[in-house]
């Protein structure tokens, strides 16, 4: 047996394996960031091995940050579109931590799926569409983010792998996909979908830094009596108004420190839904793999 903090920390996961197996933990949010598909080969952006570290010196930025600030992409949008050419995600596949999103929706015990991401990797995952608050956006559609005029994403595609900018048609602005820039609003949903949040029995915190606003708060809006369970690489720095309490005994704040498929694999074990789960993401990789060689 380890120190005190160990057994806090033990108690406190046994708790929740007991609570899904016996069905008590039956309303679970998701609240996940890029950490959550590094496993299928796509960067986050502050690791060491990611995007930011990548691209400051390559486009010579103040901060890396503002690569994805509308300020900067409206004055001169070709640092992004040169971006763009490399951030591709159409052939990855679902993580074990997609997966178990997808497994868990099936199960009935998801509420609602927020999401930093716009690598849509829970679609293919088999979460239903109706669950998935794409908070930051998508990159599928494209449009233009002053006068919100649609434009084909296939065609926006096209132009950026010819290092072709492309001017709306209509106010002369670039055209971008949808996904959130810094300085930009988030879809209504976000906010709309915060009543959700009241039912929660547990937060699944999975890949995210929590150092975007106003996405992280949602980590402080879930109620006291709901668990957050947290499972990322490291401690996050976080800034919010409920900060997080993992080695108080009394608080339902648990962090699972490593990698999250790692981590997901052996809660799913504990709570014995292993055969199950596996039956799930071999049915759901074949039906994508099909899909793929059609
Ligand atoms: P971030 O700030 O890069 O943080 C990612 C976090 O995940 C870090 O704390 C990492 O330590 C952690 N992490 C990385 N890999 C793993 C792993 N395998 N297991 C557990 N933890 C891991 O990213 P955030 O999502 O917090 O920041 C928000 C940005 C990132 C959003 O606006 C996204 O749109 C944007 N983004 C999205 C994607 C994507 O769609 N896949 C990729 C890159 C960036």
């Amino acid at each position: 047996m380890g120190n005190s903090e160990d057994t806090y920390h033990e108690n406190k996961y046994e708790e929740i394996v007991q609570g899904l197996k016996s069905g008590e933990i039956n309303n679970i949010i998701f609240i996940t960031g890029a950490g959550i598909s590094t496993g299928a080969g796509i960067p986050d952006f502050r690791s060491p091995t990611g995007i930011f570290a990548s691209v400051k010196n390559k486009y010579n930025l103040r901060r890396p940050e503002d690569l994805f600030q509308i300020d900067s992409f409206l004055e001169n949008p070709k640092p992004f579109y040169d971006f763009c050419k490399s951030f591709k995600v159409e052939g990855c596949l679902p993580t074990k931590s997609h997966l178990f999103q997808g497994f868990l929706c099936k199960k009935g015990l998801v509420n609602r799926i927020y999401t930093q991401n716009v690598d849509g990797l829970e679609i293919k995952a088999g979460v239903p569409p109706s669950k998935i608050v794409f908070a930051h956006g998508n990159i599928t559609e494209a449009g233009c983010p002053v006068c919100k005029k649609e434009y084909d994403i296939e065609e926006l595609r096209k132009r950026i792998m010819n290092d072709e900018v492309m001017k709306c048609d209509k106010c002369g602005s670039y055209v971008k996909p949808k996904c959130v820039f810094y300085g930009e609003s988030l879809p209504k949903l976000f906010f709309l979908q915060f009543l959700n949040l009241k039912w929660t029995s547990i937060g699944i915190i999975i890949g995210t830094s929590l150092q975007v606003y106003p996405f992280a708060t949602l980590a402080s809006t879930l109620q006291s009596s709901a668990w957050r369970l947290m499972i990322n690489l490291e401690e996050p720095d976080y800034d919010g108004d409920r900060p997080f309490e993992f080695n108080n005994p009394n608080k339902k704040d648990l962090l699972l420190k490593g990698k999250c498929d790692e981590i997901v694999e052996k809660l799913v074990k504990d709570v014995g839904w292993e055969a199950e789960f596996n039956e799930y993401c071999e049915s759901t990789l074949a039906k994508l793999n099909n899909n793929t060689n059609k």
